[in-house]
């Protein structure tokens, strides 16, 4: 049968007739269908990629440009009057994930697949997701996101686990869905969720009984850790996670008769951080509830499991209160103690511990001494996890460590979300380069071609106009189509300086005010969540949010000057934004950003990079030369000196340089307290002059005069396009097919 019929079949009846919600489920159903029809990966050896995040977006586009059939649809829903994206948005986006280290395990199985590597995801399927941001008084409000509909990508496999706790047993279902690669096979990503869930526990808002662990455990991705009831849900969620992880890959090589033994020769763990590290005790206790010795187990695990570092930020790196454990997982605890034994029988050094002095366990130091590898994400980050973060762990396992530098998929961060840009490369150099992006080198030879340039400029400009439309409808914000798009969009943390950029609009509108204008007006963009719990981030949003309302409302500034936070920023929202982005914001404080990758999303779409030198930004200035990005802003070694000698001081900035004092006193300023909170508004100034954990005076005044030569840089449009172009050329380096091939090399060998 042809695809229309199939489609129309599913419909029960003809496709001009049917609404876009019809439309939406007899795709779904269909791709669901043709992903059964397809082969399933398959070989000897199999990865499970355990992760509390898979930030999958939505799955529709995605999966039938992976199956070959995009086009096709599209122009068959065109012919009777229908429009793929309209379909596109009537699904519902997951919020499975909070950021980087989500999103990354989503493009990794994407890879996996495409390259058609037996490897599998391993999370849990939480009903509602992380939260909904919503604005209100100038301040984010979090709200449930429920995504699970009665139809949707979920698979019921009818697989079930009992996974005991220290007090009562819940039973897990396993949920499946599907993977296709890109011109290849099929292979799962596995949820698992528990079957007494309920969802009625949640009253307003995001607030339910953290105690009731049956009814709440996959309500919500990091419920608020801010007391002890929250830190227990965790480890209830990640003992849930790994238990079941466990019992699955055991299940598995029963069903293909493999001895238990052998566990290592057919399975590789990849521990994504250190949400999932319970499974290294886990795997112990089950492999000697099969009659495995305690050390034989120890080292059959330790040849199974590899281990990703995603941060180095010491408040990031969990460690559990042995006590805690002892109230949830007690069953863990004797073989925690075993591991933390051998390793003190061996070493005497306090610093290697897994259970320190204060009696916490430490969870990336099982891994790294439990597991075969440690990688870090990013060239400069795994060199700190070397020299600096984990160098103790370096110098007595020197072949443990490795660098692994971060992907994504092509196929949604740009055949997907900029498809006129990707069928201009098309054209001009070929398709090959969508099986190997390193292809996309070969655009360098148009660098001082007018016609591209031309061409790519237009590009951008469509992509300007479709953004702008795109927040219009949806979120009611209007934007210049014709203005420079300057975007920081990621979590929200100190760490990456959101708060300097808003430092910077402070600058900019008072250059504006004091009658000093720029050439092209200038669109400020932001999107960023905070942590619930996290005041200072919810400061910062308070912050951008009032300058929002204080330059769009002022008549002499805002036809030169426009400032956006975005409600919401999730992947589709990414989707919209990026291909339309002329400046990339990547300005954490050195040394913090472990690798980042919307950094490299924005490159592949033609954005030029203002960043410093931190996480992958290094190697994409190693790609591009100093022509082609921005870098301001100290170097990860100073900044991890100033740490060291406890050498910065923001007063010193605040009080010694007068254009810093004016910036930051104007977040206190008639003007902005007429507008905000006064509360928020001073407790952020205060922690600005007096603590400024994360430097943000350090590199103001670099990263102002930086900006503004940039700004002047884009007047001459076709130095800027070529820019541009040599951006998209070297981005191929950074396909998550590239990373996926080298974990592949190197740690998994399947
Ligand atoms: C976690 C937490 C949890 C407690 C409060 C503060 C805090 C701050 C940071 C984190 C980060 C957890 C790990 C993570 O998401 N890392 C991100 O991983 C990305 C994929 O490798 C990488 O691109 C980002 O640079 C890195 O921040």
């Amino acid at each position: 049968m042809d695809l229309k019929s199939r489609i129309e079949q599913r419909l029960g009846t003809t496709i001009d007739r049917a609404d876009d919600r019809a439309l939406y489920y007899a795709l779904l159903g269909l791709v669901k269908e043709m992903c059964h029809e397809k082969e399933t990966v398959k070989g000897s050896r199999k990865l499970y990629y355990i992760s509390a995040e898979f930030l999958i977006g939505k799955l529709l586009s995605n999966n039938l440009i992976n199956l070959g059939i995009y086009d096709e649809v599209k122009s068959i829903l065109s012919q009777n009057g229908k429009s793929i994206e309209a379909v596109e948005e009537i699904e519902p986006e997951p919020s499975l994930g909070n950021g980087g280290l989500g999103r990354l395990a989503a493009c990794f199985i994407d890879s996996m697949a495409t390259l058609g590597l037996n490897g599998e995801g391993v999370g849990l399927n939480y009903h509602y997701g992380l939260f909904k941001q919503c604005f209100r008084d100038n301040k984010q409000r979090e709200e449930k996101n429920p995504w699970i509909e009665k139809e949707s990508w979920l698979t019921n496999t009818g697989v079930h686990f009992n996974v005991q706790f220290k007090d009562f047993s819940v039973q897990s279902t396993l949920y499946d869905i599907d993977v296709p690669g890109y011109d290849n096979g099929v292979n799962k990503l596995h949820l698992f969720d528990v079957d007494t869930l309920d969802e009625s526990l949640v009253g307003d808002g995001i607030d339910f009984d953290k105690r009731n662990i049956q009814k709440n455990l996959t309500l919500f991705l990091y419920p608020d850790d801010s007391d002890k009831a929250g830190q227990l849900l965790r480890i209830y969620q990640q003992y849930f996670m790994v238990s079941n992880a466990a019992r699955l890959i055991i299940k598995e090589m029963d069903d293909k008769g493999y001895d238990i033994r052998t566990l290592a020769e057919h399975v590789v763990i990849q521990i994504n951080d250190t949400h999932p590290s319970m499974v290294i005790p886990e795997m112990i206790r089950l492999l000697m509830e099969r009659g495995v010795g305690f050390d034989e187990a120890a080292d059959i695990v330790s040849r199974t499991c590899a281990y990703t570092n995603h941060t180095i930020l010491a408040e990031a790196l969990e460690k559990w209160p042995v006590s805690y454990l002892e109230e949830v997982v007690p069953h863990l605890l004797p073989i925690i103690r075993r591991l933390d034994e051998k390793v003190r029988g061996k070493y005497n050094d306090e610093r290697l511990a897994i259970i320190d002095s204060q009696n916490r366990v430490h969870m990336a130091h099982m891994d790294i001494h439990y597991g075969f590898s440690v990688n870090g994400v990013a060239a400069l980050h795994t060199d700190i996890l070397k020299n600096s973060e984990l160098k103790q762990f370096y110098d007595i396992y020197p072949w443990k460590f490795n660098n692994k530098t971060n992907g994504i998929t092509f196929r949604r961060w740009l055949m997907h979300c900029n498809p006129e840009l990707s069928d201009y490369i098309t054209q001009l150099i070929g398709g090959e380069w969508k099986k190997d992006a390193s292809k996309l080198s070969e655009l360098l030879k148009y660098k001082d071609d007018e016609n591209v340039l031309k061409r790519l400029i237009e590009i951008k400009s469509a992509r300007k106009a479709e953004l702008s439309d795109y927040l219009k409808r949806t979120q009611g914000i209007s934007i210049p189509a014709d203005s420079i798009y300057d975007i920081q969009v990621k979590r929200l943390h100190e760490y990456k300086r959101q708060q300097m950029n808003a430092l910077y609009v402070i600058y900019k509108y008072k250059e504006i005010k004091a009658g000093r204008l720029p050439k092209t007006p200038v669109t400020m963009i932001f999107g960023a969540k905070a942590a619930p719990a996290y005041t200072i981030a919810k400061d910062i949003i308070h912050l951008i949010l009032c300058l929002e309302k204080l330059i769009n409302n002022d008549p002499q500034v805002s036809p030169y000057l426009k400032v956006v936070m975005a409600e919401n920023y999730n992947v589709t929202l990414a989707e919209h934004l990026i291909p339309a982005c002329d400046i990339s914001e990547q300005i954490s404080l050195a040394s913090k950003e472990a690798s980042g990758t919307g950094n490299m999303k924005f490159m592949l779409n033609g954005a030029v990079t203002l960043g410093t030198m931190d996480g992958a930004n290094v190697e994409i200035h190693d790609l591009v030369g100093d022509d082609n990005i921005y870098i301001f802003g100290k170097s990860s070694n100073e900044v991890i000196n100033l740490y060291n000698t406890r050498g910065y001081h923001p007063t010193d900035y605040y009080d010694k340089d007068e254009t810093i004092t004016e910036l930051v006193d104007f977040i206190i300023s008639k003007d902005m307290i007429r507008i905000g909170d006064p509360e928020n508004l001073c407790r952020l100034y205060k922690e600005m002059i007096n603590k400024d954990w994360f430097m943000t005076l350090l590199d103001i005044k670099e990263y102002i005069a930086v900006k503004e030569r940039m700004l002047n840089d884009y007047e001459d449009r076709m130095a800027w396009a070529s820019k541009m172009l040599v951006n998209t050329a070297k981005a191929g380096f950074f396909s998550s097919d590239r990373t996926i091939d080298e974990y592949n090399r190197d740690i998994w060998k399947l």
